[in-house]
This record gives structure tokens, sequence and C-alpha cells, in this order.
């Protein structure tokens, strides 16, 4: 997978180097570039922005700045074929051929390098639509045009479930906006090149979307196949099977006189499943009922949650 973010802070994307990003770039699953928006802006103060029509406060980003930039962005030309991939943050690197440009001179640097990999001065023949459509490849059918994810507080709400389903993209591009937004124009212009999708990760307001990237690309790089040790780790996951995770205990058996569970210890598999099934559900019940709407119950699951007043006026 390629993950592009176009955005007017760089430096706050250098986290994506780290840890189980940084291990995927090592592993040559992923290839990462961070793009600054600034480098399409066309005067010497390098302007991004610019009063709302209609009046009000802040100011709302430049199509004319971000509609090369997305342009570029997609087909891999201009200022976005001058951004080096991030390389990984990892002490050992082992780079392998997946990994464009990144690496392989081996010297830590994460500075301008350029190695005009993807610029092939392809101007903006790299659009896919040869097909039917737009973004139809012809042959598989397929819309092959990369995902465009907007981060915005107005956004569809980002779950599991859209990580899940971006986590099989060849390419994903974030477009991080700041101040009161980006004009309209851009993202519906955008859908020419790219399917858009305008997300948000909560009910609460960023001062824009870059921390946001980090969360959204956290949830989906751990799905990839290899990225996380333990195959089986996330299909326990919180939202997995619609419950919310229980608790979990590890050595010591006894720490400042709190016991781990005994049941934990039984070495009867079954019966630390229903355990574990009996926490999830108390656990969703206290805190996010709602979510028992979605789940499929069983008698025994009922028994338990009516024991945490579920069902009664009082309880959810
Ligand atoms: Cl995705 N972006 C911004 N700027 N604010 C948010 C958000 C995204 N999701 C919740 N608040």
């Amino acid at each position: 997978m390629r993950i592009d973010v176009v955005t007017i802070f760089p430096g706050y994307l250098d986290p994506l180097r780290h840890a189980l990003l940084g291990k995927a770039i090592e592993r040559g699953i992923m290839t990462v570039a961070v793009h600054d928006l600034r480098s399409w802006s066309h005067d010497v103060h390098r302007t991004v922005d610019d009063s709302p029509f209609g009046g009000g406060p802040g100011m709302v980003m430049v199509p004319t700045v971000w509609g090369p930039a997305l342009d570029d962005v997609a087909a891999l030309t201009g200022p976005a074929a001058e951004s080096a991939p991030l390389e990984t943050a990892l002490a050992h690197k082992a780079a392998g051929p997946a990994v464009a440009g990144a690496g392989a001179d081996g010297d830590g640097t994460t500075g301008s390098v350029t190695d005009g990999s993807g610029g092939e001065g392809s101007g903006r023949e790299g659009d896919p639509g040869e097909g039917d459509g737009p973004g139809d490849d012809g042959a598989t059918g397929r819309d092959d045009r990369p995902l465009l994810i907007v981060p915005t507080p107005a956004g569809a709400p980002f779950t599991q479930e859209t990580a899940a389903r971006w986590s099989t993209e060849d390419r994903l591009v974030f477009a991080c906006g700041r101040y009161e937004g980006i004009d309209q124009r851009v993202v519906d212009d955008a859908a020419e090149r790219y399917r858009v999708e305008e997300v948000s990760i909560g009910d609460y307001v960023l001062i824009g979307g870059e921390v946001a990237v980090l969360v959204m690309a956290e949830a989906v790089v751990r799905l990839i196949p290899g990225v996380l040790g333990n195959r089986a780790s996330h299909e326990e996951d919180s939202f997995q099977d619609g419950l919310l995770e229980g608790p979990c205990y590890t050595r010591p058996r006894v720490w400042r006189g709190r016991e781990v569970p005994d049941v934990l210890l039984s070495g009867d598999h079954a019966k630390v499943d229903r355990w574990r099934r009996d926490e999830s559900l108390r656990r969703t019940v206290a805190r996010r009922p709602e979510l028992l709407d979605a789940v499929e119950l069983d008698r025994r699951d009922r028994e338990v949650l009516r024991g945490e007043g579920w069902g009664t006026p009082d309880g959810a």
C-alpha cells in the first residue's frame, strides 16, 4: 500500500515513521510520502487560504492551490514526484524492493532526497480512464482510481469497518485541511481522478486533519496482513465482534493485594471463553449500550445482561 498525505505541516506526520508504521515501511509493505501543500502555492508568501465568500470568521483553503496539488499527487508528477518517501525511524533498516527509493543508501536522512521515482514526466496522463467509466481499467472492471480521504468534522464516521475496507486499497491519499476547511469545489472536482470520502474520527473539532490522519493510518495499517506480529490478535479486538473487549491480566498473579480472576488460571478454555464473553457484555452494556442493538445475543448473553440491569426501565 502507498499512502500520500498533503498538508501545510509535513512535520506533523513524522510519527508515521515510527512503531507499527515504521515496521511496515521497513518490511516493504508500505510506502508513505508527505507533501507540503505550499509547494503548489503561486506567490512569495506561499498563500494557501483566503476569506470565505458570504462572510463569517476564519479562512478557507483555496482551490487554485489544492486542485493542482491533488492532480500531481494522483499522477505522482510535479512537486509530488519530488517528495521522497518517508524512511522508517527503526534502527534496523532492511528496506525491501517495494519501497521505492527509500533507504537504498541507508544514510538515515529524511530530507529532500530526489530520486525521481514515479516522476516519468507523463504530465496528468497517469489518469486511469481508458475503460468505460472514470477509473475503469477496462480489464478487471475495477475502479482503479486512488482513494482520496478528506478528514473533516463534517464527514461520515470513520469506524473499524472503514479501516477494514481501506486496508485492501493500493493507494490512499489524505488531504489535510486547516482553517475553516477546503473550498468544496476541490472535493467535487477531485472525484474526476479519485474516489473521494469525507470522514470524521469523532464528535469533536480538531484544528486540522493531520492528527486524524495519524489515527486513521494506524487503524488501517495494523489490519494489513504481515504488519501485526500475531495474526489472530485483531480477531478479538473491540468492535470485531461488535462488543467491547473485556479486561486482560498477566503476571504476577497477585499485585498490590489484587488477584487475577481465578477462572483465568483454571486451564478450562471453555470456562475462560464464557467468562471473557460475559466481561465483554458487561463492559458494553455499561459503556456503549447502543452497540448491543447490532449484536446477536443468545439466552445466556441475555441472562448476563439482565444481571447488569439491561432491559429494565432504569437500565440500558
Ligand atoms: Cl477527521 N478533522 C478535523 N479537523 N476535526 C475532526 C475530525 C477530522 N474528526 C473529528 N474532528
